[in-house]
């Protein structure tokens, strides 16, 4: 490991640069006050006398305890928990026949980025594998000024107007009588609101898939969600939504495991994108588009400004226009990732915004919780927040002002100091306003072409494989499971019963209530691109537990999972005790951890290390047999060879075929096994077989419901 903190970006990136000038390390430094002072003694107060009371005029005393009292802030009142880290955004291409945005000007041009990822119903201190929303918060530092694209990794919202998100947000957070439950949407309130607020349904089917329970942030997508508008350099715009694509593939853990994770590693998410980077593996995404003209504002079966809605990329494919690289992590947590302002309406030249109603009221709501929650106006002095392009204007006063104006003047028009700051004309990077024509009454009204709230809902569904499809049901079934009232759960079912008949069929039995009559006929209308079946994966920087004891074959070992090293899988030996093993040709192996330090939750892949007698040492730990049985619970890679095989027959794994005899490698349902080592390829064959399964992810074809984990 490297320090926390330390500079893995070029030179001449112009955001570190600026970071550079306000980063402080303490080597080598003396203590002293805020003001410089030094101090020579901070164990005990001073008092009068050895016994006597603490003295007032002890001001190191006093400057302690008052900058102890003051280290909170009030957290995000959505988006609380969350993680982040700087990188970069590269171009691939310019896009100015769409965008007169500087930033996407020019193939490989790159802007430095600050990014945060989020759980947004969770506490700063709750766990990160909780069933939620992502953020995907993305501040682009460009020379034009900072544009944010404050995403989410569901496309869609659960809410058409921005007037109804603090009665969403109440919903689903702990209940206001008890504060109960923590990070959960499994309660009376949440259900209640949804049951009455169809337009939440669309919503509903994300937050009751796997795309709530991602594997990783460096695993998930990104969404703009809203319809924003590019603006070219001839004012002529065009409708867009941003699309973000992780090069791994978007991947998700289970639900049962999501559930042990957050109690045994809460920080799950967290030192995943922490360790990743640290480890040189940065994670990378694509920036996608999906352009539509303004001539066919109108025609799509939905309305472009419900943000309730997709548009299926089967219909408007994504253009694929930049990557995000992120490359270097905080070094600290508060200063950085805590303080990092994002605001919707931070826009460059060539980007704007739609009427969407849900867009607008982000446009307000942003600044105002930063005034709120970092004190005042100056929040975008802050270091983590300061443009790299440079801030003029008349603004001055306000708590926490860090610059010294020096001019006479603080106003325009102004003859005494030359007029400056003078405007910025489009040529020098002025921000013009789309001139959209607008007309029509003050009215209180949803519009009409906003109430088809199951059509898509629906398509999702149509779109998941047979396990999301399970998962699904699984989920709305656990959920309505904890709610206490009766008539919320039918509600819901009523709801579920215009999106899909089975669908409500099966939670309506896992509940044990009636089967509501099926009321729509489903369209049977699909969008391949919204299931996470098929893909891409692969093996770099999967977590793979190699269990071993004492007497472990080591060298069986190293054969059988040298693919997976080469690939960049990460490879860890977890044995009984820590220290070293001993070894059956009579060397050392190290162990990373021990297993009850781990648990196979906290890992993608499972495999036996070989060698009789460590086998069976394995055979007789209840954590080893356990750790198998789970791993196959949990739908996870599974590779034993040689006697490792006998460990997974004593977990008993249902319906699990592993090698009885020769040296065939067997591979099935993610269970890659072969008994006989003595051919002199076999451990290859095993090799690219076991990670061939790790690369697929997980293994659903399983039969999972009878096994106890
Ligand atoms: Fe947010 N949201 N939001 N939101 N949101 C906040 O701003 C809000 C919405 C999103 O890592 C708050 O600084 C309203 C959609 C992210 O710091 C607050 C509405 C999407 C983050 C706020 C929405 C988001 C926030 C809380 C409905 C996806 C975390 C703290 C009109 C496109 C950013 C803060 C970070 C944070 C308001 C809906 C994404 C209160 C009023 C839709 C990723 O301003």
């Amino acid at each position: 490991m490297t320090d926390p903190g330390t500079s893995r970006l070029p030179r001449d990136d112009a955001k570190q640069q600026q970071l550079d000038a306000v980063r402080i390390g303490d080597d080598g430094a003396r203590m002293t006050t805020d003001q410089g002072i030094g101090v020579e003694h901070t164990d005990d107060s001073l008092a009068a006398g050895e016994r006597g009371p603490t003295l007032l005029e002890d001001f190191h005393f006093r400057e302690k305890l008052t900058r102890f009292d003051h280290e909170r802030i009030p957290e995000r009142v959505v988006h609380a928990r969350g993680a982040g880290a700087y990188g970069y955004f590269e171009a691939y291409e310019s896009l100015a026949d769409v965008t007169r945005a500087h930033f996407l000007g020019e193939d490989g041009r790159r802007t430095p980025v600050f990014v945060r990822f989020s759980t947004v119903g969770g506490s700063r201190g709750s766990a990160d594998t909780v069933r939620d929303v992502r953020g995907f918060a993305v501040k682009f530092y460009t020379e034009e000024g900072n544009f944010d694209l404050v995403g989410n990794n569901m496309p869609v919202f659960f809410i058409q107007d921005g007037i109804k998100f603090p009665d969403f947000v109440h919903a689903v957070k702990p209940e206001p009588h008890n504060e109960i439950p923590q990070a959960s949407s499994a309660h009376n309130t949440l259900w209640d609101f949804v049951s009455l607020v169809p337009e939440s349904m669309h919503m509903m089917m994300w937050l009751m898939s796997d795309r709530a329970l991602p594997r990783s942030y460096r695993m998930m997508q990104g969404f703009g969600v809203h319809t924003f508008r590019f603006v070219d350099a001839a004012g002529q715009g065009t409708f867009v939504k941003f699309h973000w694509r992780p090069k791994l593939g978007t991947h998700s853990l289970v639900w049962d495991e999501t559930q042990k994770i957050a109690g045994k590693d809460p920080d799950f998410n967290r030192r995943d994108l922490w360790e990743s980077i640290e480890n040189g593996t940065f994670p990378e995404w694509e920036l996608g588009v999906q352009l539509v003209p303004e001539s066919d504002e109108h025609a799509f079966d939905f309305d472009l400004l419900d943000a309730t809605k997709i548009i299926p990329e089967e219909r408007v494919p994504v253009r694929p226009v930049g990557r995000l690289v992120l490359n270097r992590n905080p070094g600290n947590f508060f200063a950085e990732t805590e303080q990092v302002a994002f605001c919707v309406q931070n826009v460059v030249p060539g980007i704007d915004f739609t009427n969407d109603p849900l867009l607008q009221a982000r446009l307000f709501s942003y600044l105002d919780t930063q005034l709120i929650r970092l004190g005042g106006p100056n929040f975008a002095q802050l270091p983590v927040n300061r443009p790299v392009a440079a801030v003029h204007n008349n603004s001055r006063d306000g708590y926490g002002q860090h610059r010294i104006q020096q001019s006479q003047t603080s106003y325009f028009p102004n003859s005494i100091s030359g007029g400056c700051p003078v405007l910025s004309d489009p040529a020098h990077g002025g921000y013009v306003h789309y001139a959209e024509r607008v007309d029509g009454n003050t009215i209180r009204k949803r519009s009409e072409s906003f109430k088809d709230f199951y059509s898509q809902a629906t398509l999702f569904w149509n779109s998941m494989s047979s396990w999301e499809r399970r998962h699904i049901v699984d989920a709305f079934s656990f959920e309505l499971g904890k709610v206490d009232y009766t008539q919320i759960k039918e509600r819901v079912l009523g709801h579920l019963a215009q999106v899909d008949h089975e669908l409500a069929a099966g939670v309506a039995e896992n509940l044990g209530l009636p089967v509501p009559p099926e009321s729509t006929p489903n369209h049977g209308r699909s969008s391949p691109a919204l299931s996470q079946a098929d893909q891409p994966s692969g093996v770099a920087t999967r977590r793979i537990a190699v269990l071993a004891a004492d007497g472990v074959d080591e060298v069986a070992l190293r054969s059988a999972t040298a693919a997976l090293r080469e690939q960049g899988a990460i490879l860890e030996v977890l044995a009984p005790h820590g220290g070293m093993l001993a070894t059956v040709s009579g060397d050392a192996l190290p162990v990373d951890r021990t297993l009850v330090t781990m648990s196979s939750v906290l890992y993608d892949a499972v495999f036996v290390a070989p060698g009789e007698r460590g086998v069976t040492a394995l055979t007789h730990n209840g954590e080893a047999v356990h750790y198998v049985g789970e791993a196959y619970k949990h739908a996870k890679p599974i590779g034993a060879v040689g006697a490792g095989v006998s460990l997974l027959e004593i977990a008993s794994l249902p319906g699990a075929r592993v090698a009885d005899q020769g040296d065939a490698v067997v591979s099935d349902r993610g269970i890659v096994t072969v008994r006989d080592l003595a051919g002199p390829s076999v451990l290859g064959d095993f090799g690219s077989a076991f990670a061939t399964a790790v690369a697929a992810h997980r293994h659903f074809d399983r039969a999972l419901e009878a096994v106890a984990a």
